[in-house]
């Protein structure tokens, strides 16, 4: 099912020729709108008239998040206020949020991207939407709502909290697509089992998952716990919002929305291109933003590039499962390490559950990985030598996956913190 077919199966050669006059028209348009991009293009010494080819694309100095943070809260726009109609807010990690705005016309565009999304997913006019994604500055809910509206469903905006009410609503109001966090839709799972409530008296079918990395493995869980297919969705705020790639019913990998968005992997280290099939860092380009043009932003994300086509007869490219953020790898004992290798070990073994925690500390100048995990059933910790056995095999997975020694603690089923929205899994207490 397409949402609009001529556009989400047009040839690459068709495809690219779009994408040059989007590009042409968005770096004049960035150059001679925003005070950012001007300054930027003069201190580099460009001019919108260089960029004559998709590769000239890569004369462009990048954008990243610190540019966002340094012209707080609009220094990127392109119009003034009275042309802006939203705007929302990313809470960083420290001090301001990232502010980003839309016209009237940036609205149209990202429903119409999120049209396309939750289509590709499998979500119809006959869907009972539950979004359970926080309301407000987060882009995640805004974003799907509109998406869902647009094709026709009905939308439930439960937003996001008081678990045991979200039970009652997916039940009652016979909802068949969940929208959440995969950690949080996971915890919805298990308060269904904790009510002592039967899957099988729900509608569910279908999930829409996205804002946080999940492995392979997690939506497996998800799948299993709610009785649904779940599915992977990618955005950003400076992009978009939610609406920039997602998975088709095939699940193999994620369709990006490339007559919007033009795509670049690049080496990390060397901001070279990665060939096809490599993973790397995403670099996205807006084609076609008013509010706040964004050229070449530098998301951090680590993904690759899944070479062929899909079997949906979609031709947009799609991106694997994302490994994480380059700036959440952890480096333990000289050993790159990803949350995301660990949290793959964890979610292959069925006696384990779905959460878990990353502890990193240094205790005489070593460092120390420590892993915290529920099991899945409780009567395992009067076990003994079914315990050791777990950790064993647990210490011995992660070993062979990670190359680095991990301290392992089972826990009770949920005995670990609950996330609403998005996940936090890591605490790294070593003082660089
Ligand atoms: O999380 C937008 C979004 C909302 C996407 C709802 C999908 C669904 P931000 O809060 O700005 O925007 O966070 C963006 O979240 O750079 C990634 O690191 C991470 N992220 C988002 N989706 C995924 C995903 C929204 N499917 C940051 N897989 C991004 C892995 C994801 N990471």
């Amino acid at each position: 099912m397409f949402y609009d077919e001529k556009i989400e199966t047009m040839s690459r050669a068709e495809l690219n020729e779009l994408q040059l006059e989007r590009l042409k028209k968005a770096v004049k348009y960035a150059y001679e709108n925003s005070a950012f991009y001007t300054k930027m293009f003069d201190n580099a010494k460009i001019k919108p008239e260089d960029i004559k080819s998709l590769d000239d694309l890569r004369k462009i100095p990048f954008t990243v998040k610190s540019d966002l943070r340094d012209n707080y809260p609009f220094g990127l726009n392109a119009v003034p206020m009275d042309g802006i109609a939203r705007i929302h807010a990313s809470s960083g990690t420290s001090g301001k949020p990232t502010v980003v705005t839309y016209t009237k016309n940036d609205l149209e565009m990202w429903s119409e991207c999120m049209a396309r999304i939750v289509t590709m997913a499998g979500v119809t006019s006959k869907d009972v939407v539950q979004i359970s994604f926080g309301y407000g500055l987060f882009t995640g809910a805004l974003g799907l709502h509109q998406g869902m509206e647009k094709v026709g469903a009905a939308v439930i905006p439960a937003s996001s909290g008081n678990t045991e009410r979200q039970v009652m609503l997916l039940k009652d109001l016979g909802a068949t697509v969940l929208v959440a966090t995969p950690s949080y839709a996971l915890y919805i799972g298990e308060m269904i089992e904790k009510l002592g409530l039967d899957i099988k008296d729900f509608k569910l079918r279908l999930g829409l998952f996205g804002s946080e990395a999940s492995s392979v493995e997690m939506h497996k869980e998800i799948e299993k716990k709610l009785n649904i297919v779940s599915t992977d969705n990618y955005g950003l705020s400076e992009i978009i919002g939610p609406g920039v790639a997602g998975e088709c019913s095939y699940k193999d990998g994620l369709h990006v929305n490339e007559d919007y968005f033009l795509i670049e992997i690049l080496d990390p280290k060397t901001f070279e291109p990665v060939p096809d099939g490599e993973y790397g860092e995403l670099v996205i380009t807006a084609l076609c933003k008013e509010a706040m043009p964004i050229l070449r932003y530098r998301t951090k994300d680590i993904t690759r590039i899944i070479p062929g086509i899909c079997k949906c007869g979609r031709t947009f490219r799609r991106l694997d499962k994302f490994q994480g953020r380059t700036d959440d790898m952890l480096v333990i004992r000289g050993v790159n390490v990803f949350p995301s290798q660990i949290e793959g070990v964890l979610m292959e073994i069925p006696e384990v559950g779905g959460q878990y925690e990353i502890v990193v500390t240094r205790e005489n100048y070593m460092d120390k990985l420590e892993v915290s995990v529920e099991v899945a059933d409780s009567e395992l910790l009067d076990n003994y030598g079914k315990l050791e056995a777990l950790r064993s095999k647990i210490k011995h997975n992660l070993k062979t996956v990670l190359q680095i020694e991990a301290v392992v603690k089972l826990v009770e089923p949920l005995s670990l913190k609950r996330y609403e929205g998005k996940a936090k899994r890591v605490t790294d207490l070593r003082k660089f």
